[in-house]
């Protein structure tokens, strides 16, 4: 069985980060195991407290990993603030990871910040040239490039922008529209010669917290199963949209993704 990592935050409420993750691996069958960078107290509500790790004890983790259970493919959630960046870095670099998903997560959905502005640098110079794969969305991708995306254009600029920094694959999302009447969401991946778009219905719901984990995950673990980057992408485009499609109205504000949708209502796993 193919075994993958996730370095990130948990979410003691289950439906983003760690959480995510596990639930994503364990639903497209590859063994999920986790180096926590912080807890967090959180629920549908907000982030009510955030508790880092420290950094050299993620090492630790990461350590007992690398020596045990060499992963088939890695991601990269929450990282805090520049130190735990430089470390995890350093700490895939040193081990010679190539499978490297980074999802460059910043802000939750209510607002709380999950990594400090001024490390936002630290991740451009240090881990973004470790990644096969960056998937930010819309906001982190202007906080990345400093362009103002309005237009499927600019999309295209940001996403040309990222790979020049050293990622292998970008996919830029779009589910903070573009267009906010707009029926569809539109991701734009770019390889280095070509753009790629990827459509699915938009859903109008509250219940989006941890998309973006969970969207990233699939994409890791499908790469962990030797799928293309173009593959992966377009499985994790119909895992997350089935799972925001049927969702679980779970809590009293933004609420979870339904992880088992896709394999409840689709017959791919493979
Ligand atoms: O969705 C981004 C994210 C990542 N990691 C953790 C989170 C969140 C959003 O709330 O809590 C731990």
């Amino acid at each position: 069985m193919k075994k993958v990592l996730t370095i990130a935050g948990s979410d003691s409420g289950g439906g983003a980060g760690i959480q995510a993750d596990l639930k994503t691996f364990q639903e497209l069958g590859v063994f999920g195991m986790s180096a926590i960078t912080a807890v967090t107290a959180q629920n549908t509500l907000g982030v009510h407290g955030i508790h880092p790790v420290p950094p050299t004890f993620v090492e630790e983790q990461m350590e007992a990993i690398a020596t045990d259970l060499p992963p088939d493919a890695v991601k990269t959630g929450m990282l805090v603030d520049a130190e735990m960046i430089s470390l995890v870095a350093a700490s895939i670099k040193k081990r010679g990871w190539k499978c490297v998903v980074v999802d460059p997560v910043m802000v939750a959905k209510g607002g709380a910040s999950l990594l400090h502005e001024e490390a936002v640098e630290t991740l451009i110079k240090e881990l973004i040239p470790l990644s096969s794969v960056i998937t930010p969305n819309l906001p982190e991708a202007e906080k990345l490039t400093g362009i103002k995306i309005h237009t499927e254009f600019d999309q295209q600029k940001a996403a040309k922008t990222i790979y020049s920094m050293g990622a292998d694959h970008v996919i830029i999302k779009g589910g903070h529209l573009l267009d906010p009447s707009s029926e569809q969401v539109t991701d734009l991946l770019y390889d280095g010669e070509r753009f790629h778009t990827f459509t699915s219905r938009r859903f109008n719901t509250p219940h989006t917290h941890g998309t973006g984990c969970t969207f990233s995950a699939a994409v890791t673990a499908q790469l962990a199963k030797d799928h293309t980057v173009y593959e992966a992408v377009s499985l994790a485009k119909t895992f997350i949209s089935s799972a925001i499609e049927h969702t679980l109205h779970l809590g009293n504000g933004h609420g979870p993704t339904n992880h088992h949708a896709f394999r409840t209502f689709s017959n791919e796993t493979e």
